[in-house]
């Protein structure tokens, strides 16, 4: 039973285990009734916690002990207590076996945390904290054991059985059961522990490491979708390669295992060559995936691969330095992802996710440091703060340090803390032991929530050649963080003159058209002398520092930098910034059925050019994001702003209908397809082309769309156009969305992941009826709330991507929110938390927003027993700001 009230969790409070494990040895016996789950802890007193005779206390959550012993010894009832999530030993010796055996029901298991089962097959998502659900055990990521593990299982519907580390016996029983036993030879943490069990089959490879070892590579799947596994086998191997190249780390067991999940609260996980996947994040096929879904795919493999050395090798103290692994992780996977092509785009699509949504989080009631203090529930935590923030703080550490001494410090800290459990402290400390760079003010980027703004001013002196930048740093209040101390920021800067670049010298270094300055102080100065001419500053290239930075340029600055900079993400910046301000004059009620006349002259130029780079312009076509255009006004009116944006993209679309149009059918696809930036690119830019052109709600985009439709070879074309129909077109009814609609579901209907794009098209038109349609769809029967997918597809996208059917002036929306919040809550509390997301901002909101906001909020505290990953996010979201 969990407390009525959970329990705070801080840092402050963190004391060293009490207890090691030396050895777990695993016995699971699988059925479909229940599961026997024996266990053997080879327990050691830790002198240097210094606790005395403290009494052994075991984490266990929901289970049933049937037997107990101290080195053979049955324990009597009287000597251990099992309450409260926790077993309580008084008096063990200094080193003893532990042995129990517990009766667990991972059929009845919906939380998907724990061993459950997904279609049938035995399946684990231990962390953070659900091995407590399968034994009892030390469960937090200080403890590391070597783990051996036992796997029996009836032959038939379970012929596959694995766990982690490699394989070391296995053997038929007479009752028509089977085992399997494996043994990993690297200690580590419960949460990394993981077994799989059911009828599958895998496509199998192999990989030879730089020292010329060879490893198997399997990937395991249902026997339907083997022909979905190349994509994720390539990309594992790239994986592999770049890690050995890029940060000298070589892979370390001889088997590397990934199982496809279809019921998964997250992506993957990392499990010690035990790589457990949501299939959504594996399965690749160009009938069923789109180009983003196969560019997300080889992010997430490389992902959970490189969590082999960040995060096993070197893992986490306490839950607390989750960014430790999950912060520098993101940050290798979207290194690898930019090194496999098209880098700029990259850039702009993981600047875009922290403007709108890391931003978002920043400024809203559960904003928290990349690095927390205190958590009700550790698994609300798993935020874009700490995956996507926390990947930004090692990348400015990597400006500041440079590339080499960079890799330096990641070596340094791979072999100084190599089979440890450690903090982000560890992490700063081996950087600047590399570097010798002092750390000390950085340090506060892991400890100080918020999102900081820079203001940048100018001056330039004619008479002596003297150029003068300005720049005064804050940071807005947080929860319990009222006030903030100036950060260390790394600024990326270019000087753009009237016919390019300009070479100039930061504090006496060497000329060169860029140097990175950095900030230290509240208010600062920076002094560039022998520039022959005012020049435009181009800020935060690449985007150095995750912060909001503001500068009064003209629009003849911006399209300056749009024409002249050399870097990419600032002339796409520049380009949003032109953006923003258009749509912010129209959210003020200017504007009317014209576009603005220097973001249409940007776009036909964008639209004519042959030369650049169709990717880059399909991202310079898409205007700033409802969420992020809400996150920079004062108070969100989503109605508003979606009216803004979508009235300047249909005013473009009609004034440019003919380069739209030239531009769509120039871009013809490619006979074969292949998921290569060029290719990707082409599809990418035709597509928001499609997309515009859907707008006009013309006789001949329609037949454009439809016969794309219906001539798409692959996903990505045929989604575009789905989605254009249906999300753009103003008439979907006349535009012949309903019946493609109807194709669509026919066609897909035995293919789970396809089918939640089909859900998501139409969640997301946007539309006040759109919730009407959302309400029939749950009861559509292939809608199942237990699978986490189908629910983000339909009610996670309707709520956090459908502005004009969520916010719907009668409040309808929130209340729905509310009502499958309060269904879900009970079954799998992780993903009810999570979808509750766009509530919590409700006090930037509007009072008619608000206020329907909030009552929602009010109804689900009220209710008896919320689970305390709701309860959290809730009472956060009611509490007064600044609390
Ligand atoms: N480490 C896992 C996340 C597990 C989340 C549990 N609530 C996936 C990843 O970040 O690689
Ligand atoms: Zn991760």
């Amino acid at each position: 039973m969990k407390d009525a009230q959970p329990r705070v969790t801080r840092l402050s409070e963190y004391r060293p285990p009490d207890f090691l494990v030396d050895t777990v040895d695993l016995r699971f016996e699988l059925g479909d009734e229940f599961t026997l789950v024996h266990s053997r802890l080879a327990l050691r007193r830790n002198t240097a916690a210094g606790a005395g005779n403290a009494p052994l206390l075991l984490n266990g959550q929901g289970l049933s002990l049937l037997s107990i012993s101290i080195d053979g010894q049955a324990l009597e009832a009287s000597n251990f207590r099992y309450e409260e999530d926790l077993l309580e030993v008084p008096s063990v010796p200094e080193r003893c076996l532990l042995e129990t055996c517990v009766r667990i029901e991972p059929q009845k298991n919906t939380a998907l945390e724990g061993l459950y089962r997904s279609r049938g097959m035995f399946c684990t998502q231990c962390e953070p904290e659900g091995f407590r659900r399968i034994t009892f055990f030390p469960d937090r990521p200080d403890v590391l054991a070597r783990f051996s593990t036992e796997i029996v299982a009836p032959r038939e519907g379970f012929p596959v059985l694995l766990s982690h580390g490699n394989e070391a016996a296995r053997g038929e029983l007479p009752d028509g059961r089977h085992w399997v036993r494996w043994e990993d030879p690297f200690p580590k943490p419960s949460y990394l522990f993981a077994l799989v069990a059911g009828d599958l089959v895998s496509l199998d490879d192999s990989f030879t490491t730089c020292s010329g070892r060879t490893v198997v590579l399997r990937i395991f799947v249902e026997p339907k979708d083997l022909d979905k596994c190349a994509f994720g086998m390539d990309a594992l191997k790239q994986s592999m390669r770049w890690d050995e190249e890029v940060y000298g780390r070589e892979y370390d067991l001889d088997i590397f295992m990934i199982v496809a999940v279809d019921d998964f609260n997250m992506g993957a996980m990392e499990n010690k060559g035990l790589n457990v996947f949501n299939t959504s994040c594996v399965l690749a096929h160009p009938d069923i995936t789109t180009d983003a879904g196969f560019l997300r795919i080889a992010g997430i493999v490389a992902h959970e691969y490189f969590h082999n050395w960040s995060g096993n090798r070197v893992t986490c103290r306490d839950w607390f330095q989750l960014s430790l692994k999950e912060g520098f992780t993101v940050f290798r996977d979207a290194q690898f992802s930019a090194d496999t092509g098209a880098s700029v785009v990259r850039r702009i699509e993981n600047v875009a996710l922290l403007r709108t949504a890391q931003f978002a989080e920043d400024g809203g009631p559960m904003a928290h440091p990349v690095r927390p203090d205190s958590y009700l529930e550790i698994n609300n935590f798993y935020t874009l703060t700490v995956y996507e923030k926390g990947a930004e703080l090692v990348r400015m550490i990597r400006e500041l340090v440079g590339a080499e001494a960079f890799r330096r410090g990641s070596d340094l800290y791979f072999s100084r803390h190599d089979g440890q459990a450690v903090t982000t402290e560890d992490f700063v400390r081996a950087m600047e032991d590399a570097s010798g760079r002092d750390l000390g003010q950085f340090r506060l980027w892991y400890t100080q929530a918020g999102t900081p703004q820079l203001l940048f001013r100018d001056e330039y002196d004619a008479a002596d050649a003297t150029y003068r930048l300005h720049v005064a740093q804050s940071c807005p209040p947080t929860p319990g963080q009222p006030q903030k101390d100036p950060m260390h920021v790394p600024v990326r800067l270019g000087l753009i003159g009237s016919s390019g670049e300009l070479a100039f010298t930061d504090a006496g270094s060497a000329k060169a058209t860029e140097h990175v300055l950095e900030l230290r102080d509240a208010e600062t100065t920076f002094v560039f002398t022998g520039i022959p001419e005012r020049p435009v500053p181009s800020l935060l290239r690449g985007f150095s520092a995750p912060v909001k930075a503001r500068f009064d340029y003209s629009s003849a600055d911006l399209e300056r930098l749009m024409r002249l900079d050399t870097d990419g993400f600032a002339r796409w910046d520049a380009g949003q910034t032109l953006a923003l301000r258009v749509l912010q004059s129209r959210m003020a009620g200017q504007g009317g059925a014209d576009p603005d006349s220097g973001l249409q002259s940007a776009f036909r130029a964008l639209l004519l050019d042959t030369s650049a780079d169709p990717a880059t312009v399909a991202q310079m076509l898409v205007l700033p994001a409802e969420t992020y255009l809400g996150e920079l006004a004062e108070i969100i009116d989503p109605l508003a702003i979606h009216a803004a944006r979508q009235s300047e993209r249909r005013a473009l679309a009609h004034s440019l209908k003919a380069e739209f149009l030239d531009c769509y059918s120039r871009l013809t696809p490619e006979a074969d397809y292949r998921v290569d930036p060029v290719q990707v690119g082409r599809r990418s830019l035709r597509n928001a082309c499609a997309h515009y052109l859907s707008l006009l709600g013309d006789a001949q985009c329609r037949a454009l769309l439809r016969e794309q439709y219906h001539a798409a070879r692959n996903m990505t074309d045929r989604l575009a156009a789905l989605t254009a129909l249906v999300q753009g077109d103003p008439d979907p009814q006349a535009s012949g969305a309903t019946a493609l609609l109807q194709d669509f579901e026919a066609r897909w209907r035995h293919e789970a992941l396809a089918l939640n794009l089909w859900f998501s098209v139409q969640a997301q038109r946007p539309h006040a009826g759109a919730l009407e349609d959302v309400r029939a769809l749950l009861g559509h029967r292939d809608f199942e709330l237990r699978n986490p997918n189908r629910v983000r597809a339909l009610i996670g996208a309707f709520c956090s991507g459908n502005a004009p059917g969520f916010h719907r002036a009668d409040g309808a929306g929130y209340r729905f929110l509310g009502e499958q919040v309060k269904v879900l809550d009970p079954m799998n509390p992780q993903v009810a938390a999570r979808l509750l997301a766009p509530l919590t901002r409700w006090r930037r909101h509007s009072p008619l927003h608000a206020d329907g906001m909030r009552a929602v909020l009010e109804s689900l505290r009220a209710l008896p027993a919320l689970s305390p990953d709701c309860f959290e996010v809730v009472n956060k979201s009611l509490a007064a700001p600044g609390g």
